[in-house]
């Protein structure tokens, strides 16, 4: 674990990688074949997704046995293990409590003569769970991406995956269960994409699709944007710990090797004002890195990214935070909320040696789908404002476009539009009545 000051020409060049972390490289083969299978479904659903998926999955396919049945799913569930589907259930009470507080509602604004202008909220009509075939697919993103999409109030939460997924993974199917999906298909990859986008026979389309993939999943949803709306493609999962000299160094390299072993391309980063900190984490890294059973991939991860950077002040590490603006921060310092609240830009932030990431990422209720790769400057976590409508709805009355319609034809008249002054001074002269509120 590389130990940099912030001002060195080595802490400079690392942090430039950590900057520069994920500019994607968009593949040309990748597009290229996504493109083709994306046009193979549009063109003739279910006969090219079902080609498709007997291709790369093995897997032949009908109308009569692409839907997985709930009570199916049911009875698949019940082989993932107790304790875990108990634990599932209380995390799902957890996530759909937190989320209710992010509910949105329909607002009107009523004006003493009777105008009404009306900022209506409306759940999407369907929304599309990715869950990956393999290692990759995580129970508890099950849960993240489906239950603020339910507590908007979205009719159809349609899962997809691969049909191998249930066998090797029953715990997933404890996970849909969990967080009440309505509809099952067992198909995946980009074609999984393509129906759910543009529907098939089989498949009816949704609004939106989310969730996690490979590269060609993740290309199709970027080729579908538009047609649906898609959530953020997620990067490398992230984590930067800002410690002084309180924190606890067995806490601190726990925290950075958790993330270490997500992906060999994760970041775990310490900045600390504290060069005996610095050293204990270090030492703590490779001592508790040797007993993890992911050990490649965190020794992967932390040549490549991991860094305990040296800062001469707090502020210094907090500006230092900001510039980051990583996925997860983590504040273990002696007044964590001062410099907690100094955190401007973070998908997530956990307060204390007790907020480790992994409640987070589990257990505590909030979304552990976050910002990253530096996005947190301008996105926010996945939450129940991302599966509603918002429509804006007028309703004027003939008295207030009396006295305003010299001001809207004005403003016609000055952009030249004298179609627009037309339609309303038209009302004015028609209007015989007396000006009622109606
Ligand atoms: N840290 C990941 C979420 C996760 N961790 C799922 C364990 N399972 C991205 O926030
Ligand atoms: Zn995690």
């Amino acid at each position: 674990m590389q130990i940099v000051r912030l001002d060195s020409a080595e802490g400079q060049a690392r942090l430039a990688a950590i900057h520069h972390r994920y500019a994607a490289v968009a593949d040309a083969d990748v597009t290229r074949t996504v493109a083709d299978i994306l046009r193979l479904v549009r063109e003739t659903g279910d006969q090219g997704l079902f080609s498709l998926t007997e291709k790369f999955d093995g897997v032949s396919l009908s109308p009569q046995n692409v839907r997985v049945e709930l009570a199916l799913l049911e009875k698949l569930a019940e082989q993932a293990p107790a304790d875990a589907r108990t634990a599932l259930r209380l995390a799902a009470d957890n996530i759909r409590s937190f989320h209710e507080l992010q509910r949105e509602y329909t607002r009107v604004m009523e004006q003493a003569d009777g105008v009404q202008l009306i900022h209506r909220i409306q759940p999407l009509d369907a929304v599309g769970i990715y869950v990956p075939g393999g290692q990759a697919a995580y129970p508890s993103t099950v849960l993240m991406t489906a239950i603020p999409a339910q507590v908007a109030g979205v009719p159809r939460l349609v899962a997809v995956t691969p049909a191998k997924t249930f066998l090797t993974q029953p715990i997933l199917a404890a996970a849909l269960v969990e967080a009440g999906v309505t509809e099952v298909y067992t198909i995946g990859g980009a074609q999984a994409i393509a129906a759910l986008a543009y529907g098939t026979e089989s498949i009816p389309r949704v609004a939106k699709i989310v969730g996690p993939g490979n590269r060609y999943v993740a290309e199709a949803k970027r080729q579908v944007y538009g047609v649906v709306d898609v959530d953020a493609i997620a990067g490398p999962s992230e984590v930067v710990v800002i410690a002084d000299e309180t924190a606890d160094p067995v806490l601190v390299a726990a925290d950075m090797l958790a993330q270490a072993e997500h992906d060999e391309l994760a970041a775990a980063v310490c900045v600390t004002t504290s060069e005996t900190l610095a050293t204990a984490v270090a030492e703590q890294v490779s001592y508790q890195s040797a007993t993890l059973s992911r050990r490649e991939v965190v020794e992967a991860a932390l040549d490549r990214f991991g860094t305990i950077v040296l800062v001469e002040s707090l502020a210094e590490g907090i500006r230092l935070v900001n510039q980051i603006a990583p996925e997860h921060v983590e504040v273990m310092t002696a007044e964590p909320e001062r410099v907690a609240e100094a955190i401007a830009y973070a998908g997530a932030i956990f307060i204390g040696p007790a907020s480790a990431e992994a409640v987070g990422d589990y257990f505590a209720g909030p979304s552990h789908v976050l910002p990253t790769g530096g996005t947190a400057r301008f996105f926010s976590p996945l939450g129940v404002y991302d599966f509603v409508r918002r429509t804006n709805v007028i309703r004027y009355t003939m008295g207030r476009l009396v006295k305003t319609a010299d001001m809207i034809a004005a403003l016609a008249d000055a952009e030249g539009l004298d179609g627009h002054a037309r339609s309303v001074r038209l009302r004015i002269e028609r209007h015989s009545g007396p000006l009622t509120a109606t």
